[in-house]
């Protein structure tokens, strides 16, 4: 399952917290203490170098930067739907 790495409060957190949300993409939270655990060696190396949140693992590929999140989860969303003839736009 997805793994979403940071904290609601933080604006780009929340803006793929809520994408998932609506697109309901599962996923499993894995929260993160502001300014602490990104900083951590293992979430450097492991997920995001630039040490920053948030940042997703789905099934071992790793992305970070919340807009790029975002792209790839509206698209995993219409490949998923497509069978459905849904879209990106499309509410579920
Ligand atoms: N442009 C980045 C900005 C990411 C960013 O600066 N996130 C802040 C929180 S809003 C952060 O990671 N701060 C360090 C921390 O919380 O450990 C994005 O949109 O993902």
């Amino acid at each position: 399952m997805l793994i979403l790495y940071g904290v609601p409060n933080s604006r780009p957190v929340s803006a793929v917290l809520g994408l998932c949300l609506i697109k309901r993409q599962p996923f499993t939270p894995s929260p993160t203490r502001q300014n602490r655990d990104a900083k951590r060696p293992e979430y450097l190396s492991n997920v995001n170098a630039r040490g920053t949140i948030p940042a997703i693992d789905d099934g071992g590929f790793v992305l970070w930067e919340s807009h790029a999140i975002l792209v790839y989860l509206c698209h995993i969303s219409m490949s998923s739907g497509a069978a459905r003839g849904r879209s990106c736009h499309d509410t579920p």
